[in-house]
This record gives structure tokens, sequence and C-alpha cells, in this order.
């Protein structure tokens, strides 16, 4: 059955505010949480992911979970424990215990960060290509997917994990030519993610079908996403402005771009 009501995580977030206005086209009912309030929507719950009463409320009766809430960047391992594990986790026991058996979880590319870029007529980087994460922020990721497929064994909980790309209204930097999602395609991909027939954990890459893609979108399709945008009409002005990307640069060798040269932060 179609999910109709949804629970979205982080929806006062730049990807959360997007998918606000596209998602209820698709039919969906939306429950938004953030731990920030959200200006114009009284009815939003406003709940950090540490609060475990708060999250079990809101995950009460709906059909399926969106979670985009967390530290979207690299942070200090404290913080990105607190709320990209430990809240990660919260959030998949209050669904476990009110009975939600979908989740949509946004992870990153980041997760598979440090992979080498694709060069020439390299292949496009595989779904099941080994986790290289770039920063503690992308080893949330893979924490996020290892405890989601956990919850699909376990609990009969299913989730689609997308490692998104870029999602943002226009691509900005080369970079964003080939790990691009617009905003449009990102719901096309959570509609997708929210309907497709899937038993237990899969994992996709989210972007748009751009001319420059690196990685594989074929897991992507078979959840039924038709993406309609290619950033190639950007990539004139963008080159123009910053000219293609140089292969001895070390902030632009890898998938996870700058991310990989970022100095390591420790707690305090
Ligand atoms: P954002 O930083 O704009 O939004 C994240 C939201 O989560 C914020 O509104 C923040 O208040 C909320 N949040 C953070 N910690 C929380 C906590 N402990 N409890 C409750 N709410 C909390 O990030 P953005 O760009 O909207 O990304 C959304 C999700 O998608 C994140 O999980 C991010 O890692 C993931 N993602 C986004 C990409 C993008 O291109 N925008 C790319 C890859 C992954
Ligand atoms: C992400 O995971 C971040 O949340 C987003 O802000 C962008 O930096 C994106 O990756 C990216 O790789 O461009």
């Amino acid at each position: 059955p179609t999910p109709r009501t949804i629970l979205l995580t982080g929806a006062a977030g730049g990807l959360g505010t997007m998918m606000r206005g596209l998602l209820p086209s698709y039919g969906y009912e939306l429950r938004l949480l953030d731990m920030l309030p959200i200006e114009g929507e009284p009815g939003a719950i406003t709940a950090d992911l540490a609060d475990r009463d708060a999250l079990r409320e809101a995950v009460r009766g709906v059909d399926a979970i969106v979670h985009l809430a967390g530290i979207s960047l690299e942070s200090t391992f404290d913080k990105i424990l607190r709320a990209n594990i430990e809240g990660t986790y919260n959030l998949y026991e209050a669904a476990r215990e009110e009975g939600v058996r979908r989740v949509v979880f946004a992870s990153s590319n980041h997760a598979v960060g440090f992979t080498p870029r694709p060069q020439g007529d390299d292949p496009l980087i595989p779904i099941d290509t080994p986790r290289r994460p770039d920063t503690f922020y992308g080893l949330s990721k893979c924490f996020g997917e290892d405890l989601a497929q956990l919850y699909a064994d376990l609990h009969g909980i299913d989730t689609v994990s997308i490692r998104i790309g870029s999602c943002f209204p226009e691509p900005t930097t080369v970079r964003m030519l080939s790990v691009w999602m617009s905003p449009a395609d990102g719901a096309r991909l959570l509609h997708a993610a929210l309907t497709a027939e899937v038993a237990g954990h899969t994992v996709v890459y989210g972007s748009s079908a751009n001319t420059r893609l690196w990685w594989d979108l074929d897991p992507a399709r078979a959840l039924g996403y038709d993406p309609q945008d290619d950033s190639e009409s950007f990539a004139p002005a963008v080159l123009a402005a910053q000219g293609d990307l140089d292969p001895d640069d070390p902030a632009h060798a890898n998938l996870g771009g700058a991310f990989c040269t970022a100095p390591p932060l420790w707690p305090h």
C-alpha cells in the first residue's frame, strides 16, 4: 500500500524545506519534526533526536518516515555521535516500538567519499563499492546504513538508504555537475523510495541523470525512479567561471571532493 502519512525529520533544513514544498503534490500528508521551530508551521513537532519519548509520539500512526534530521557536514565526533549515530538509533527504536514498517534514510556520498572519482573511460562507481567514509560525518552515514540493515533483518522494518549527492536548487561547482540532484528529482526519488516494493534494506545513489555522472543510478531506477533533470545545462556557466577539475588537486580526486582534505576534528 502507498504510504500516506509521513514523518519528515529535519524538516527545517535545506532539503527538508524543499521536500516540504514538493512532497504534498504526491498525495502525502506530512508530519514535520526538527529541533528548530519551523516558521509558518505551527503543527510541526519541535524535538531533538535525543528525546526518545518525543520521537515515540512523533512516529505514532505514521505510515513511513523520511529521516533527514542530523548534522549534515563534518563536525566533532561527539556531536556526530549524539545527533547522527544515537539520534538515528533512537528514531529506529521508536519506529520499532510503534510498528512503522518503512524508512527512507538520507545517507550521503560521503559514506564512500574516498572512492576515486571516475576519469575518462573509467566505469561508474557501483553501489556495492566498499565503504570509504571521508569524515566522521560520512562514518555516521555508514552506521545509519548498517543500522537500517539490522532493523530490516531483525525487526522487518524496510529501509531505502539514499546516498545523496548534492541536492540544491542549482549546481554551483564543477563537482556538482556530476553529483547534483535537482530538488524535483529529489522528490521523485523519495516518492519512489516510499512506494517501491523493497523487502529489507536497499542502498541507492541519489542524483539527477547528469551527463557527467560518477555513479550507477540503476539501483535507484530499479525502485521506479525516473530522473528528469541533467546538470549539463548549467555546465557552460560553471566551467567558464571555475575551469575543469584539476586531476592533481586532492580536493578533486575523490567522490567526496574537499571533504577528503578537511583536517580531522577531535572531540573537545
Ligand atoms: P541541513 O543541515 O540543512 O538540515 C538538517 C536539519 O536537521 C536541520 O534543520 C537541523 O535543525 C536538524 N537537526 C540536526 N540535528 C538534529 C537533532 N539532534 N534533532 C533534531 N533535528 C536535528 O541539511 P540538509 O542539507 O537539509 O540535509 C538533510 C539530510 O540529508 C541530512 O541528514 C544530510 O546529511 C543528508 N544529505 C544532504 C545532502 C544535500 O545535498 N543537501 C547530501 C547528502 C546527504
Ligand atoms: C552532503 O552530505 C552534505 O550534507 C551537503 O551539504 C553537501 O555537502 C553534499 O554532501 C555534497 O557532497 O556536495
